[in-house]
């Protein structure tokens, strides 16, 4: 038995007027509380420490770098990694990171149990668009903000386990997934910031919302027999609606923890990584079931390519 008793440590909203240093009390607050619930690793949202920015245009360059983090841990951040040092606790969680030349990524950090940074992971998926949307209730300008992940879908050796991360739209796409299952992976973190209805259709609601987020990690989950702690930042931000539902997975794709509210919330499971290993060495055994000579389209080719459109062009 490798026993990893994780927290999930749901967020509820952020204001734009909030300050770093009001949303990092707020994490020591979720990371004691862990430590007082036995917690080894605390999963924290996407963009953890800010409202999420990039349902605002903006059009200034140095107005849009107050958004982002220069270095980790910083001034702001410090409290944070001090307190997770000192109760013993490996954290995850995102925020949009400014390399020193000056490239902006949606990114989330690893940390072992005494602090250090193990793993860095740049999201690769950005949904939204980059110019202002008039057509749309509100904007998700990630697409403005940030440039696609340039690290791949990396795991870690941590807390006696493999670990891998992704940040939330990547929880929809199964080759996520897969590229971390190919490595072997037994737990997959993740954050994000999901509003409660889609811009650009009213009638997808929060219940249409929350299953589809659900359905994607519960798939992700038994399809490569690993852990996931899919953890959310919620509640209203600014007349902004993002949806909650929190929750960690087993390997069989079952839900075994899951938040009740839309506010600051723990979630607790202990999680075995060896409950991965039946599924890996039977129907999820790659090596022996995957056929890689029927699969060339998944790297080949970006977007739908009708059969008859193939023939038209050759
Ligand atoms: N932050 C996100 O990536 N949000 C997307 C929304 C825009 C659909 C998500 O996949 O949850």
């Amino acid at each position: 038995m490798r026993e990893i008793v994780i927290g999930g440590a749901q967020m509820g909203p952020i204001q734009r007027a909030e300050s770093r240093a009001e949303v990092v009390a707020r994490m020591v607050a979720l990371l004691d509380q862990a430590a007082g619930a036995g917690c080894d690793l605390v999963v924290f949202p996407e963009l953890a420490l800010t409202t999420f920015f990039p349902r605002w245009y903006m059009e200034d360059q140095v107005e849009v770098d107050t958004w982002f983090e220069s270095e980790m841990p910083n001034d702001a951040t410090r409290p944070l990694f001090d307190a997770a040092r000192r109760h013993g606790i490996a954290i995850t969680f995102g925020y949009a990171e400014k390399t020193p030349e000056g490239r902006h990524f949606n990114t989330s950090i690893l940390t072992d149990r005494a602090g250090n940074i193990v793993g860095k992971y740049r999201k690769v998926h950005l949904p939204g668009h980059s110019e202002f949307d008039t057509e749309r209730a509100f904007q998700h300008l990630e697409k403005r903000y940030f440039e696609p992940g340039d690290l791949g879908f990396p795991v870690w050796r941590n807390l006696d386990a493999w670990m891998g991360m992704c940040i939330c739209n990547d929880r929809r796409w199964p080759e996520v997934y897969r590229e971390m299952g190919l490595q072997g992976v037994e737990l997959i973190t993740l954050g994000y910031n999901t509003p409660s209805v889609n811009s650009q259709d009213s009638r997808e609601g929060l219940e249409q919302r929350l299953y589809h987020s659900e359905l994607s990690v519960t798939a992700g989950a038994y399809q490569n027999a690993a852990w996931v702690a899919a953890i959310a930042k919620a509640g209203d931000e600014d007349g902004h609606p993002l949806m909650a539902g929190s929750i960690i997975v087993d390997p069989n794709g079952f839900v075994v923890a899951r938040a009740k509210g839309e506010g600051d919330e723990l979630i607790v499971h202990a999680c075995d990584m060896d409950l991965c290993n039946f599924g890996k060495a039977t129907i999820f055994d790659f090596a022996r079931h995957r056929r890689i000579e029927h699969y060339g389209r998944i790297t080949g080719q970006t977007g739908v390519i009708l059969p008859s459109e193939e023939k038209a062009a050759e």
